[in-house]
């Protein structure tokens, strides 16, 4: 084990979550934070998202309003040094071994006062792999605490069934929790001083609220496979070839064996006709489990 104790590995195997506090140290924090500045000054410029920001549905000129950096390893030597360092890849290998897989990048800003919900999910549904040594490290860049829409998980849900994220027979990325036997009062809020990170499996149940305070929640998210978790046809993972996938490679050894697990899998198709963004694509539910900004609130 490189960073992690033997209890909070054996947590992570029965809850499919951790949350390790100072795992970020705050000159880190210090310079996310100045880049996250200048990404705000570019949302400022534009009038809809592109395929670096994607802004809220109330943004404007006079109100920009930024929702999620896209891919920030991509645009930014900090994040992409951020993902390579230790502070992030330790606990990652001592969860899921020692040959690692990017699988995406984002920051999703949750800004004070209306940034936006993320519907109940599974990483999984969006994009079944052969085995599911697959996790999601969150970097908190906030304070993060009930009232400003933390990251949510259904403790233990890694274990049970992939469940239905369709609407009418298309993919919605989403799903509700009571209709589908979970307890909403086992839904344990992730919170926790900033420079902590979160740990989740791909399989967990996770989704967070509007964020109504008066303090912004950012959390930066490094989603990455066992190298021998290779996506199954119809999965949303990005595939551009072997040599692309193979860069994607954040340590160890690529391989051209997968591992085969005897785990459910649902397929992510047909995939509505939108952006390939969460946001977008949840806005194909009918039922939704947390508020959105009323249209009187939002800005013209
Ligand atoms: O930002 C959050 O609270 C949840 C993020 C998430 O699950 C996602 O973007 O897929």
């Amino acid at each position: 084990m490189e960073c992690l104790t033997p209890d909070q590995k054996a947590s992570y195997a029965s809850n499919g979550y951790l949350l390790v506090e100072n795992r970020i140290p705050d000159d880190w924090l210090t310079k996310i934070r100045a880049e996250i500045a200048r990404f705000e000054a570019e949302a400022a410029t534009m009038t809809g998202s592109n395929d670096r920001l994607d802004l809220e549905d109330s943004h404007s000129a006079a109100d920009p309003r930024l929702r999620r950096i896209k891919l920030p390893h991509t645009i930014s030597d900090v994040f992409r040094e951020l993902m390579l360092s230790d502070h992030v890849l330790a606990p990652a290998r001592d969860l899921i071994g020692p040959n690692l897989r990017l699988h995406t990048s984002k920051l999703n800003m949750k800004s004070a006062g209306y940034g936006a919900a993320v519907e109940w999910h599974q990483d999984y549904a969006f994009y079944p792999h052969t085995n599911d040594d697959i996790l999601a490290i969150g970097i908190c860049i906030d304070d993060m605490a009930a009232e400003n829409g933390p990251l949510m998980v259904f403790p233990g849900s890694q274990k049970g069934p992939v469940f239905d994220h369709h609407v009418d027979g298309v993919f919605a990325g989403a799903m509700l929790p009571e209709a589908n036997g979970l307890n909403m009062a086992d839904a344990v809020p992730l919170t926790g001083p900033a420079g902590s990170i979160s740990i989740h499996h791909g399989r967990i149940v996770h989704g967070s609220a509007l964020n109504r305070s008066d303090r912004p929640r950012r959390i930066l998210f490094y989603e990455m496979m066992a190298a021998d978790a290779f996506p199954i046809m119809g999965s949303m993972t990005r595939w551009d070839g072997i040599e692309d996938y193979n860069d994607r490679m954040l340590c160890g050894e690529p391989t051209l064996q997968p591992r085969l697990k005897d785990i459910p899998i649902r397929i992510p198709q047909p995939q509505p006709n939108v952006a390939i963004s969460i946001y977008e694509i949840q806005k194909g539910l009918k039922t939704r489990a947390f508020d959105t900004i009323p249209a009187k609130e939002t800005s013209q």
